[in-house]
């Protein structure tokens, strides 16, 4: 057995921070996992060295499934985004030590791949119309056969999802948070615009998401689904916070627009009700804020019964490490839906090389060992860490709102 004498946190900034976990074994076999919760970084930093670390050495490596409950009922403190955070980076790592020990990718593991690749949709944005339309079409000529799109509203400074670079989206951009402004009636009146120019530009045959970012009262939710219906959106994703899941209820009562929802759940009981009772289409719980692969699985054979599939965040928070194992999971399980894919920058790919690739709209985790990513941690030490927070939300009148 690989027993754990080891276990290295890196936080590091090569454009932007990240949270790492590299966990070490007696015969010199190495996992990583990924801890980044954006914005929060160094509170996982702290829970995984100053809390989790110390319980993992001399354990066995193999015995994921123990050491995940270890972690999650032996802190007697269980779920929240920084414990689950924590507890994800050990069992990516574990599953990485795993797969390099049995001379397999994660996916073979995990059962098998159940389908050729993931299809993963990229961000189209822009300040108008026109520019986010722009993007989609230089998307849909890379090959991808779904695309998010996001543009400005007309009459606010800026708005969530349209970035500063056209491919590098980074919303968590300032040492304290900076302040977007927001309006919903400018911003319900400019979507079906939106989605309406993108079917006449990109035709049919390519699938348009859409982020709400929590923002929308749930009649107002149900009146955008109701408007971009004609359109056949993909899904409309977060169109209200999910605190109050009877919220989705409502919606439901008024569109048949596909829901997706879960980008900020952390465990299988924030999912449970809305999946159990049929309120969303897609759950976007990721491998590495929702308690790792293992938590994963057990939440995507829920939400198998109930023909809720998944769509998991990957955002450039992400690192390339939750990518990887998000690759391993979504090609292995059923009930796989779609991936979200914002590319990371060449400097963020340079200190954790990988071995997925993106090809003909879909992503592959490829065939090396393991989760097949790495963290250089010599390139990582020459990034220091720098806070960096997302930004607030206000109305025009100044009242603080969802982000
Ligand atoms: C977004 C994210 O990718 C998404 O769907 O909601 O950009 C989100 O805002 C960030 O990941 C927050 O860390
Ligand atoms: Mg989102």
């Amino acid at each position: 057995m690989p027993k754990i004498v080891d276990a290295r946190i890196t936080v590091t900034r090569p454009g932007r921070n990240f949270v790492t976990l590299k966990v070490i074994c007696d015969d010199g076999t190495t996992g990583v996992g990924d801890a980044t919760l954006n914005g929060r970084e160094l509170a996982v930093a702290s829970y995984l060295g100053d809390h989790v670390v110390p319980c993992l050495i001399g354990r066995d490596a193999h015995r994921i499934e123990d050491i995940w409950q270890y972690l999650y009922k032996g802190a007697y403190w269980r779920r929240g985004p920084v414990t689950m955070t924590a507890i994800a980076a050990v069992d990516m790592a574990l599953w990485d030590i795993k797969g390099k020990v049995a001379g397999l990718p994660v996916y073979q593991l995990l059962g098998g791949a159940v389908r050729e690749g993931c299809t993963v949709y990229g961000h189209a944005n822009g300040t108008s119309i026109n520019d986010t339309i722009a993007a989609a079409l230089e998307y849909q000529a890379q090959g991808y056969k779904a695309i998010r799109l996001q543009c400005g509203v007309p009459g606010m400074a800026s708005t969530y999802g349209v970035s500063k670079d056209r491919y590098f989206y980074e919303p968590a951009d300032a040492a304290l948070p900076s302040e977007n402004m927001w309006s919903t009636a400018r911003y319900l009146r400019v979507v079906p615009d939106l989605f309406k120019a993108a079917r006449e530009a990109l035709g049919w045959d390519v699938h348009l998401l859409h982020d709400v970012h929590h923002r929308l009262t749930p009649i107002e939710a149900g009146r955008l689904g109701r408007d971009l219906e004609p359109y056949r959106p993909f899904w409309i994703e977060d169109a209200t916070p999910a605190e109050n899941q009877d919220a989705f209820r409502l919606i439901r009562q008024h569109t048949t627009a596909p829901l997706a929802v879960g980008e900020i759940f952390n465990s299988i009981w924030d999912c449970k009700d809305l999946i159990e009772n049929q309120l969303i289409d897609y759950i976007r719980a990721t491998v590495v804020h929702a308690g790792g692969i293992t938590h994963l699985r057990r939440i995507a054979a829920l939400a198998d019964l109930y023909q809720v599939r998944t769509g998991c965040h990957g955002a450039t928070d992400l690192s390339p490490v939750a990518m990887a194992a998000a690759l391993h999971f979504g090609l292995s399980v059923p009930n796989f839906g779609i991936q979200e894919y914002m590319r990371h920058t060449a400097e963020t790919d340079a200190v954790f090389p990988h071995a997925y690739g993106f090809a003909d709209g879909m992503m592959h985790p490829g065939d090396a060992v393991g989760l097949g990513v790495d963290i250089d941690e010599d390139l990582a030490a020459q990034y220091t860490y720098r806070p960096a927070y997302l930004p607030v939300n206000r109305l025009e009148d100044g009242t603080l709102w969802s982000w």
